[in-house]
């Protein structure tokens, strides 16, 4: 069986005070919840890491980064590395999401060091990745989410695949109240399951968790999440608040 996971991707938002507030609250309304095959995920800012990682203590909340460099340290003004994100009890990190992508000039050979300094660092990502409004228009989206798995994940060797976590999150559908359609998201998911057998096995295939990320919130999560290779989401704008946090996590 796959693991489950909710994760929530605070993005630029909550000072100290709030990150751990809503980890405490989050704490209190998940505390009696069924979650043995599912994982509960926050990823707060950079300086907020530490204090949420003591907030998240004694409770099933994994509190992860957005970001991380690829180099292990020197001239790199502003960035942080793995090391430093797990000597604070770090040990996964989002890379490649599209407004990363966007607005700081990810590439997808940049994202493979990523996910290779994540892999020689002993930690886990969530990758990102998904297609524009114009390239599902041009009926480009297949051609595009294979392009960007390839490039920056098929260099990889099939037990690396442990340590990867999916989010499909077509750009079209992040922040702007567009969710795909559960049938958009199946459709996707079983072609990314479909391209990872082609080029590892059916093994490898059917236990990577694939999340789907753009808008999710408590009133469309339960339909999204009911599809078969839907194994989870990755949250934005309602990670925010711990009763539409809590009510997705309920939807799994
Ligand atoms: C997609 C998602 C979280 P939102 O970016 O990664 O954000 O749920 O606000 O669309």
């Amino acid at each position: 069986m796959r693991t489950k996971i909710v994760a929530g991707n605070w993005k630029l938002n909550n000072n100290k005070e709030e990150s751990k507030s809503l980890i405490k609250s989050l704490k209190k309304a998940i505390k009696n919840l069924p979650l043995e095959n599912t994982r509960v995920i926050v990823a707060p800012t950079f300086v907020n890491l530490s204090s949420s990682v003591k907030a998240a203590k004694k409770s099933v909340i994994e509190v992860v980064a957005q970001n991380m460099h690829q180099a292990k340290n020197g001239a790199f003004t502003g960035e942080v590395s793995a090391d430093m994100l797990k000597a604070i009890g770090v040990e996964t990190v989002i890379l490649g999401h599209s407004e990363r992508r966007t607005y700081f000039n990810e590439t997808d050979a940049a994202l493979a060091e990523k996910v290779d300094a994540v892999l020689e660092n002993g930690m886990e990502t969530i990758f990102c990745f998904g297609e524009l409004l114009e390239d599902r228009k041009s009926d480009n989206h297949f051609k595009v989410v294979e392009s960007q798995l390839s490039n920056a994940l098929f260099h990889l060797e099939a037990k690396d695949w442990g340590s990867i976590i999916l989010a499909y999150e077509p750009v079209w559908a992040i922040g702007t109240g567009e969710t795909a359609s559960p049938e958009q998201a199946q459709e996707m998911h079983a072609f990314i399951r479909s391209i990872i057998e082609k080029k590892y096995t059916k093994e490898v295939a059917d236990s990577v968790s694939i999340l789907y990320g753009g808008s999710v919130k408590p009133a469309n999560a339960e339909e999204i999440f009911s599809k078969p290779d839907v194994d989870g989401g990755l949250i934005g704008g309602a990670a925010l608040k711990v009763e539409d946090f809590t009510g997705i996590i309920n939807a799994i």
